[in-house]
């Protein structure tokens, strides 16, 4: 995709649509028994856009209605749902092997034994790369009244995943901590490599976190090839104070002023600033990438209609305002949808376009498993 359809997909409510679902939301009605989901979204968005919908279903319906949720970083999500499905797959790989097409999926559909039956929100790439595991069911996911980097996501992934927000990776930093230790703010992934940066970053871990897998893809697209993205990895880890598990940690930590500088999304970076913490957000000088945050039913969900209904909702209006009531400051997908204030502004960022082998399995088990063993074990 070329950077100038990038810009014009992302130009936010510049494409306007017909309202996409009816607000009255009728479908809520029929909704009732289980649902349990994994979410991805930081904590305070997982509980507000499900009390959201709790809310919504039990006006609709006229019965009290309560959806689990377990909250995982977006990688390590992934894997515990592979993981869970393990001995599924194996017997579907005999009992569906001859199959193909439609009769192959409802075999599936039949076989695997899961507890859960949505994920929601996160990093696209680890959602992307998890296509390959078969774990997904199609879904007519709403496509009128979206931003098209949604609908490219569900097109892409044919129609195994939709994406309700979309956010761009940054870094940040604490203007006091700084100024006290005579600090001069970094502009760009270069910057971060310096030496007088010594052990004041923070970024998340690559094997649990999608934001750390963005991280990683930006900065082996934004230096003109893998190799020189390669050694700017190097020089950042020996400045890296620590690498958390969950990718909005390091910010709030600078945001507390535990740590000078992070890198992670920059609706969470405005989100702090805006609650009148001394974080001042940086879009890299080099360029960066965005996210897209997928929703994905999972094949085999025996709460499937409830999880349809799940998903739709998550395209509405109210999950924006329920994002926002948690502290969600990134771009919903409903064209309908008010942009929060203090969102980040997208004119002022330059936006790189990473190869589709970013969005691959194997190219990302690849990425992770070199900076596993050669960049995380280096002495810092
Ligand atoms: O807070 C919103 C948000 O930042 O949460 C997700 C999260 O950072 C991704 O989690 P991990 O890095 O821990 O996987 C983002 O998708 C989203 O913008």
């Amino acid at each position: 995709m070329s950077l100038k359809r990038i810009s014009k997909i992302l130009v936010v409510g510049g494409i306007v649509f017909s309202p996409m679902v009816k607000a009255d939301m009728e479908y809520l009605k029929d909704v009732k028994g289980y649902l349990t989901a994994q979410c991805s979204l930081d904590s305070s968005m997982c509980e507000s856009v499900l009390k959201a919908f709790n809310k919504a279903v039990t006006e609709k319906s006229g019965k009290r209605f309560k959806a689990s949720m377990i909250r995982l970083s977006t990688s390590e999500s992934i894997t515990r749902l592979n993981t869970e499905l393990g001995s599924s797959k194996k017997a579907a790989q005999r009992k569906c092997k001859n199959l193909k097409g439609q009769e192959f999926e409802n075999c599936l559909n039949k076989t695997y034994k899961t507890r859960i039956d949505v994920l929601f929100g996160g990093t696209d790439g680890p959602y992307r790369g998890a296509l390959e595991d078969n774990i997904f069911a199609t879904y007519n996911y709403p496509n009128t009244g979206i931003h098209p980097w949604s609908a490219k996501l569900t097109e892409d992934s044919d129609n195994r995943l939709g994406a309700f927000y979309m956010g761009i990776l940054g870094m940040a930093y604490n203007k006091n901590v700084l100024r006290a230790q005579k600090l001069t703010p970094p502009t760009g992934w270069a910057d971060l490599g310096k030496s007088d940066y010594k052990d004041t970053i923070g970024v998340a871990n690559a094997n649990t976190s999608g934001t750390s897998y963005k991280y990683l893809s930006s900065m082996l697209t934004a230096f003109g090839s893998e190799d020189a993205g390669w050694e700017r990895i190097v020089a950042n880890h020996k400045n890296i104070s620590q690498y958390t598990k969950s990718g909005s940690a390091p910010c709030k930590l600078v945001a507390r002023g535990e740590m000078p500088i992070c890198i992670g999304f920059m609706h969470d970076i405005a989100n702090l600033a805006h609650n009148g913490a001394p974080i001042v957000g940086v879009a890299p000088a080099e360029g960066t990438l965005f996210e897209v945050g997928p929703v994905a039913i999972v094949l085999g969900s025996q709460n499937r209609k409830n999880a349809e209904a799940f998903a739709k909702f998550l395209y509405e209006p109210a999950t924006q305002a329920a994002l926002e009531e948690g502290g969600g400051r990134q771009f919903h997908v409903n064209v309908a949808s008010k942009v929060p204030a203090g969102a980040p502004d997208i004119a002022s960022v330059k936006l790189l376009d990473a190869p589709a082998k970013f969005g691959t399995k194997s190219f990302k088990k690849s990425v992770i498993d070199k900076w596993n063993t050669d960049i995380f074990p280096m002495k810092r």
